[in-house]
């Protein structure tokens, strides 16, 4: 576990927390979700325009963009149905790092191929922020970028690769983060590469 004093308070990596036997089962579970759940290409509200990542979701609730706006529902956008169990696996690790919060409810699955990056935002479509945001790196190498919880403050940059586990708690929970670039052929975990990224959340505060 390491916490740098650049980071805001409560934000921490924890390493290659999955070994490459737990991210190959993960990847072949999250297959089978993605069959069932396949990924969906969300737009920014207003504008129309389409994100550069690719997302799903498991878990009773999932997160959508659309013309709309951004929320959590219970349904896949296109084909109606339920979003599929979230792996046991993820309960676990959610368990191990926040064990007095209450259970996640949703786990977004971010898709990117090699081109694609995620804007500086806050997560804040949640009901609660007492809980904390985790999430899983899973094939290429990824610079996330991580500020403070004022928009255009001071940020700083690390690699996330494959295994590793960031962790938005306390102050951190707020903070401004996002995906400056993945870096192509850093990981033969996904045959096709790209990275993908599961972010876990509670969203309800009963
Ligand atoms: O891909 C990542 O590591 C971050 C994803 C993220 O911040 C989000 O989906 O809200
Ligand atoms: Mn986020």
């Amino acid at each position: 576990m390491t916490k740098r004093p650049s980071f805001p308070d409560g934000f921490q990596v924890l390493p290659e927390y999955f070994n490459r036997e737990q991210q190959s089962a993960l990847v072949t579970q999250l297959r089978d979700i993605l069959v069932k759940a396949p990924l969906f290409q969300p737009v920014m509200p207003k504008t129309g325009k389409a994100f550069s990542v690719r997302m799903s979701n498991c878990g009773p609730l999932g997160w959508v963009s659309d013309i709309k706006g951004y929320r959590y529902q219970p349904l896949h956008p296109t084909t109606g149905e339920a979003w599929p169990d979230m792996p046991n696996i993820l309960l676990e690790l959610w368990k191990d790092v926040a064990p007095d919060a209450p259970a996640p409810e949703a786990c977004l699955i971010n898709f990117y191929q090699t081109t694609a990056k995620m804007g500086l935002h806050q997560d804040k479509d949640e009901d609660m922020f007492e809980a904390p945001v985790i999430s899983v790196s899973l094939g290429d190498t990824a610079t996330f970028r991580v500020g403070n919880t004022t928009r255009g403050g001071p940020t700083s940059s690390l690699r996330l690769t494959s295994g590793d586990v960031v962790v938005l708690a306390g102050e951190s929970r707020l903070a401004y983060h996002g995906i400056d670039r993945v870096l192509p052929g850093t990981s033969t975990l996904l045959k096709n590469g790209g990275r993908i990224n599961l972010t876990l959340r509670r969203v309800t505060s009963d």
